[in-house]
């Protein structure tokens, strides 16, 4: 399957709610201030977050305004070109070798699972990755990578469940440097915001990378799970306090129709959305691309 159809069937749900109640309002007619604060509610509905949302929408009244546009077909023209542009301001990310991704992230957002399709991603463009099993709070979590190093025949580091989590990345920076691998990818525990001595173990990690993998390109990706629209941007602010993020991997992309936080997320946080996740299976990690996106929401 193509690229451009799985994002498509991953956003169904999304533009199936965004669509449906955009045209029932154009068919209504007129476009006065009654349309523009229905259109404006619309878009809180698919979470692309209030702020966004008024900003966006008094754009399009300018616009369309200006352009003395009248039909629902020139309305739905002006308010794409409006969305496509609201995503310059996020910074792009081109992933440069060698690299060393950590992926952070609150429990079950899907980090573990990222991980195992970015291991495939890069296999798929002829990069060697090894794999850092970080997470080790819990024995399953390491045994749940494993599996992924196993299905997507990628090299894994890891130790004994209670590790020092900073003491496992550090070897795996070793590794990483004897094998000359292109990517290394570091999972870590689940964490809330709340858990301080946590929140300073990923300082650790971010320390032990610093010293022992100047050379490589490092970078940092926050997972949020796209589920639970609004509430994944405050993850981001409570991250962003211990380690410096980089960019987002949304999941889940699949099962919601809350796709509309990547709109808000971009603009907010001025953070670009790098993956989306379309789906359990290993190929169901694409790199994100904001026009793909928007087209593919109307
Ligand atoms: N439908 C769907 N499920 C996902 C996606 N990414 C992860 N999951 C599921 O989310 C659950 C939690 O994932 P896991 O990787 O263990 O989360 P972690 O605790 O952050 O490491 C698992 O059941 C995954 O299969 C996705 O893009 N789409
Ligand atoms: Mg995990």
């Amino acid at each position: 399957m193509g690229l451009f159809k799985k994002i498509g069937q991953a956003l169904k749900k999304t533009k199936d709610a965004f669509i449906r109640k955009l045209d029932e309002l154009l068919s209504h007619g007129e476009l006065n201030d009654d349309f523009f604060d229905e259109l404006t509610d619309i878009l809180i509905s698919c979470d692309v977050g209030v702020r966004s949302s008024m900003e966006i929408v008094d754009e399009l009244r300018d616009e369309c305004h200006k352009r003395k546009v009248r039909s629902g077909d020139k309305v739905k023209e002006v308010l794409k070109e409006i969305l496509k542009n609201y995503f310059e301001d996020a910074p792009k990310i081109e992933i440069e070798y060698p690299a060393i991704i950590t992926i952070v992230g609150v429990n079950g957002v899907g980090k573990t699972t990222t991980i195992g399709k970015l291991a495939q991603y890069f296999r798929n463009i002829k990069k060697d990755v090894t794999l850092v099993a970080g997470d080790t709070f819990r024995a399953a979590a390491s045994m749940q990578l494993t599996e992924w190093a196993d299905r997507t025949k990628t090299r894994i580091i890891k130790h004994a469940e209670g590790a020092d989590a900073a003491a496992v990345v550090f070897d795996g920076i070793q590794s990483a440097k004897a094998k000359k691998t292109d990517v290394l990818i570091v999972d870590t525990a689940g964490r809330l915001h709340t858990k301080t001595n946590l929140m300073e173990e990923l300082k650790k990690i971010d320390k032990i990378i610093n010293r022992e993998y100047s050379d490589a390109h490092k970078y940092t990706f926050i997972v949020l799970d796209s589920t639970t629209g609004q509430n994944a941007l405050s993850q981001i602010k409570a991250f962003d306090e211990f380690v410096e993020i980089d960019g987002i991997i949304l999941t889940k992309l699949d099962g919601t129709a809350k796709g509309g936080v990547i709109i808000a997320i971009e603009k907010e946080y001025k953070l670009p959305v790098v993956f989306v996740g379309t789906g359990e299976g290993v190929n169901d990690l694409q790199p994100f691309d904001k026009d793909e996106f928007v087209d593919e929401l109307f």
